[in-house]
């Protein structure tokens, strides 16, 4: 998009560009409603020890606040006693420079995100099998031209209508969409095919779909051979998943999952897309890995116009697990804890490799552990309010309370940072330059279009203020200061370094590249060499640049219904509300579309429990409750409920969900749980 400002104010336009081709959502449109917005934070703000009220302070007190109680902290508690919480929407450069702050500043190993809650489970899953995580390995224009599109747990058209295009496009020419959600969704409203299943069972559906291509004889035996390693014990266990008992377990009947699995198995081109339905699970990876293994048997990846991907989430949820703002990793896409990845970028940030501490925890154990006998006693959040998006929220909002510290940075009163003892206002998207990288794994540029009002500081001004003061004496306070530039140029400068010989590589990307090609695809190892809008041709990422099959089985939700819980529990997302709100429940225009959480349910489940269309209702898990609305659809299934998390308060739906995680990926299960339903 670009941006206008006249006397009007600002506004935002749409442009022609090769992903969305000059689309936009309402949100993007409402998007600059924000920036002059009168909830707009615009001075830090200090909790009152004998009030307890936050007032407005000066920059110099906050700040001084903030370290010194950082500072004690660590002095009372260790290094790790100050934990450290990112966004998946910060710009490349902030996310790379709050690990640096974390690592090198605080020198703790206690940072984790958001992201941890989004993408994560595609993001182990694509790992394990590829040897990289880029949420699509080829441009978003491939959907297009597909004759089989596979959605499995993903409503583009809320969630990411720009998108739609390529589904509308890819229909025009003759391609068969099938979409996989436990609703009718304005996705799922224009597939071809849908299959319903319960929430939880898209490991068997996966499954079953591979057991009818083995018999059909669908599978590229060659592919298989030449390119992928492990195919044996997947090939076993599939054995097991013959499409009645995936019928009986999803209810997805026998007649659809071979239309679905003919489809695919022999349509030339054809993409297979997981999103957050398919991924929020305790077992979101296994499950990504079925899929994966179904494109791998079926030899899509690396076909051109085929393959597998993930659609991504925030803003910049790609760059935002690239350049170490995750538990487990340094800039590049390197592990913490090799040796190799250590020394690099010890190098670039002229410190003894030693120093840098060890790998983390995922997030949802971060922020479980807060204020815990063992856990830290401070926390800073950047771009997150995991008081309304955390699972389990409750408990969560109760950690935050018994920390000692809690400073988080923000640009309005999230609920989070309602709880804090220091706000740090921050300026918004508008107001500073930077990169993203989409889903494509395409670094995009973000322009500013004008300085952040009187009173706020960037992101990046704000780390480089808490180093300087952080540091023991004036000397070491003018090395800290230099080791956290301000500029956004000179950070991506050194990103570029840092990343260099990493999976996610930046080393030739400089901005003007990005501006002259319409985004620069990583790896990018040199400036006058290609980048890679498709990876996987003739190698995967992989040591032997094989890609691994992982066999994996069904297993049932962390939670199961029950005589009391008798009903599923599902969350998601509505077209006009963003996340956690903060920022769209602030737009008079997105408020008028989705005002108010509510709770959807079919009309024969509601007439059984006496309940009407907008009837406030009470769902109650073993966790906690949500009250809202009743809205009748018989789009969803009679035995799952649904409800989106984008509110706080009584109709906050993380108050019910379950914090059962994946093993692996530590994505906490949003998708699923068990509740009893009643008129409130
Ligand atoms: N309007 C809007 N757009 C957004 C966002 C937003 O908050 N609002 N957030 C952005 C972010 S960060 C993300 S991560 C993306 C998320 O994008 P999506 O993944 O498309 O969004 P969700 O609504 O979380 O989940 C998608 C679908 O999964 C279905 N589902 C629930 N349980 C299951 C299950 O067990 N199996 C299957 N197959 N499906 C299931 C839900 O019914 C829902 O329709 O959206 C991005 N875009
Ligand atoms: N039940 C349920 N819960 C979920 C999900 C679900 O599907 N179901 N989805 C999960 C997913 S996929 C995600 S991504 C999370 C998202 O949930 P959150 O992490 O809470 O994401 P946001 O609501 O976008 O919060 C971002 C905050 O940062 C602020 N902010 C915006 N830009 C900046 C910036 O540049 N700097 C700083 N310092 N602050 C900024 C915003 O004002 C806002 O308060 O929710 C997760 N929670
Ligand atoms: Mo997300």
């Amino acid at each position: 998009m670009t941006l206008r400002e006249d006397d009007a104010g600002v506004s935002v336009l749409p442009r022609q560009f090769p992903t969305n081709r000059g689309g936009l959502c309402q949100k993007g449109w409402t998007s600059a409603e924000l920036l002059d917005h009168p909830d707009r934070l615009t001075t830090p703000l200090l909790r009152d020890p004998v009030t307890g009220e936050l007032r407005p302070a000066t920059w110099d007190a906050a700040l001084d606040r903030v370290a010194s109680g950082l500072r004690a902290i660590q002095d009372s508690s260790g290094r790790d006693a100050v934990a450290v919480f990112g966004g998946g929407g910060l710009t490349n450069e902030k996310a790379y420079a709050l690990g640096k702050f974390a690592r090198v500043a605080l020198r703790t190993r206690n940072i984790d995100y958001n992201g941890r809650f989004c993408m994560s489970s595609a993001a182990a899953a694509g790992l394990r099998a590829f040897g990289v995580d880029r949420g699509l390995p080829f441009p978003l224009s491939d959907l297009g031209r597909a004759d089989t599109l596979l959605l499995v747990g993903a409503n583009p058209a809320e969630t990411m209508p720009p998108l739609v295009r390529w589904l509308t496009e890819q229909r025009r020419g003759g391609g068969q969409l099938i979409v996989v959600d436990p609703r009718v969704t304005a996705t799922a409203r224009q597939a071809d095919l849908h299959l319903q299943p319960l929430p939880g069972t898209d490991l068997a559906v996966a499954n079953a779909l591979l057991h009818i291509a083995l018999t059909e004889g669908w599978v590229d035996q060659a592919y298989v051979a030449e390119r992928t390693n492990g195919f044996d014990a997947v090939r076993r266990s599939v054995a097991a998943w013959w499409p009645a008992r995936a019928e009986q377990l999803s209810g997805v009947p026998v007649a659809d999952l071979e239309a679905t699995a003919r489809a695919l198995g022999t349509g030339g081109r054809v993409i297979i897309l997981t999103a957050r339905g398919a991924e929020q699970h305790a077992k979101g990876v296994d499950t990504v890995s079925a899929y994966v293994n179904l494109a791998l048997a079926l030899g899509l990846p690396g076909r051109e116009g085929s393959g597998y991907g993930c659609l991504t989430g925030q803003g910049n949820g790609q760059g935002g697990r690239e350049h170490g703002q995750k538990a487990d990793q340094l800039p590049g896409y390197r592990k913490i804890d090799d040796p190799a990845a250590r020394e690099h970028v010890a190098g670039v940030w002229g410190v003894p490799a030693d120093d840098l501490p060890g790998p983390g925890v995922p997030a949802y154990q971060l922020l479980d552990s807060l204020g815990t006998a063992d856990g830290p006693r401070a926390l800073l959040v950047f771009g997150s309010n995991p008081v309304v998006s955390a699972p389990r929220a409750a408990r969560i909002e109760g950690r935050l309370r018994d920390l000692d510290l809690l400073v988080v940075a923000d640009l309005l009163l999230s609920e989070t940072a309602a709880l804090a003892d220091v706000v740090l206002p921050t300026a918004q998207w508008a107001e500073e330059d930077g990169t993203m990288t989409n889903l494509e794994g395409r670094v995009l540029r973000r322009r500013a279009l004008r300085p952040p009002p009187p009173g706020v500081r960037t992101d990046l001004a704000i780390l480089a203020d808490l180093a300087a003061r952080l540091a023991p004496d004036q000397e070491a306070a003018t090395v800290a200061a230099a080791r956290f530039p301000v500029d956004p140029a000179t950070v991506f400068a050194e990103l570029r370094r840092a990343s260099a010989g990493g999976v996610a590589d930046y080393a030739g990307i400089d901005w003007a590249r990005i501006d002259d090609a319409d985004g620069v695809f990583w790896p990018c190892p040199s400036e006058d060499g290609p980048d890679t809008p498709r990876l996987f041709a003739d190698r995967f990422g992989t040591p032997d640049g094989r890609a691994r099959f992982h066999a994996v089985d069904h297993r049932p939700a962390a939670e199961e219904v029950c005589a009391t819980y008798p009903l599923h529990f599902t969350t998601g997302r509505v077209l006009a509300q963003y996340q956690s709100g903060t920022q769209t429940r602030r737009v008079a225009a997105l408020r008028r579309a989705a005002p108010e959480a509510f709770v959807e349910l079919h009309p024969d489940l509601a007439a059984r429990l006496g309940i009407d269309d907008g009837d406030p209702v009470r769902v109650t898990s073993r966790r906690g409750e949500l009250r809202a609305p009743a809205r009748l659809s018989a789009g969803i299934r009679p035995d799952t409920v649904f409800a989106p998390f984008h509110w706080p308060g009584a109709g906050r739906a993380n108050s019910v969900t379950n914090d059962a995680v994946d093993p692996i990926s530590g994505m906490p299960e949003f998708k699923i749980c068990a509740v009893r339903v009643e008129k409130a």
